[in-house]
C-alpha cells in the first residue's frame, strides 16, 4: 500500500451516488466482488484475528466483533493503536480494484468480523485527525447481509442500507464530519459477515496520542 497523496476527491468509476445532506455523499456498488464467500474464507484463514478491549467513556469493554488490520502506518482509534502490519497478497488484490473504482489511494485496511447477529458496531465517525479534513472511507462487505445505518449529528436524511456480500460502499465529502454510522445488532438469525474498511492515513498519530 502506498501513502495517500492524491486529494480525496472520490471521483471514481460507477456506483450509485446519493447525497443525504448537502456535501454529505456516499456511492454504492452492488455485487462489486463476485466470489465474496470464497474471499471471506481466505481472509478468515490467512489473517490474525482478535477480539480487543477498548476504552469507552472511561470504561474498558470488549469490542463486540473480531478485528484484523493491515497497513504501513499505525492507526489510532478508541484509545487503541493498531501497529503496522504487512499487506497480504489477497488484500492487495482487493485494494487495487477498490482504489480504481473509488478514485482514492488507501493505505490502511481494518477488517471487522461479525460472527452472528450479536456482533455489531456502535455509532461513531471515522474522523481521526490522521485521516484529514474530509476523509474518504470505503468498505467491502463479504458474507451475510447486515444493516448499515447512518444519521446526521444535526439535520439530514437518515441512511439505512442492507449491505450484502460483495457490495462496495464509499463515504465521502462531509460524511464523517456531519454523520455517524453503525452496524446494529439483530435478533434475526444471520450468518457471519466480514467488512474490509479502507482508509487513507496521512500520517502516524502524534506521540501525545500514542
Ligand atoms: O462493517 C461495516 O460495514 C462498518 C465498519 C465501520 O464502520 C468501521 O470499520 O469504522
Amino acid at each position: 500500500m502506498r501513502r495517500a497523496q492524491r486529494p480525496h476527491t472520490g471521483t471514481g468509476i460507477g456506483g450509485l451516488r446519493a447525497e443525504p445532506a448537502p456535501g454529505v455523499w456516499y456511492r454504492l456498488w452492488r455485487g462489486f466482488v463476485a466470489d465474496h464467500d470464497e474471499l471471506m474464507r481466505e481472509l478468515l484463514c490467512e489473517l490474525t484475528w482478535e477480539q480487543r478491549s477498548i476504552t469507552l467513556f472511561g470504561r474498558e469493554v470488549m469490542q463486540p466483533r473480531r478485528i484484523a488490520w493491515q497497513g504501513e502506518l499505525p492507526y489510532r482509534y478508541s484509545n487503541q493503536t493498531l501497529q503496522p502490519r504487512e499487506v497480504s497478497e489477497t488484500v492487495s488484490g482487493v485494494l487495487a480494484r477498490v482504489e480504481i473504482a473509488c478514485g482514492v489511494e488507501f493505505n490502511h485496511v481494518l477488517l471487522n468480523h461479525y460472527r452472528d447477529g450479536t456482533d455489531s458496531m456502535g455509532w461513531h465517525a471515522d474522523n481521526e485527525r490522521e485521516l484529514g479534513e474530509c476523509p474518504a472511507v470505503a468498505s467491502i462487505s463479504l458474507g451475510a447481509a447486515r444493516r448499515f445505518v447512518a444519521k446526521a449529528r444535526d439535520a439530514g436524511e437518515r441512511v439505512d442500507l442492507a449491505l450484502g456480500g460483495g457490495d462496495l460502499l464509499l463515504m465521502g465529502g462531509d460524511f464523517q464530519n456531519r454523520y455517524v454510522h453503525a452496524v446494529p445488532k439483530t435478533k434475526r438469525p444471520v450468518g457471519e459477515r466480514l467488512s474490509l474498511t479502507f482508509r487513507a492515513l496521512r500520517c502516524a498519530p502524534s506521540a501525545s496520542r500514542e
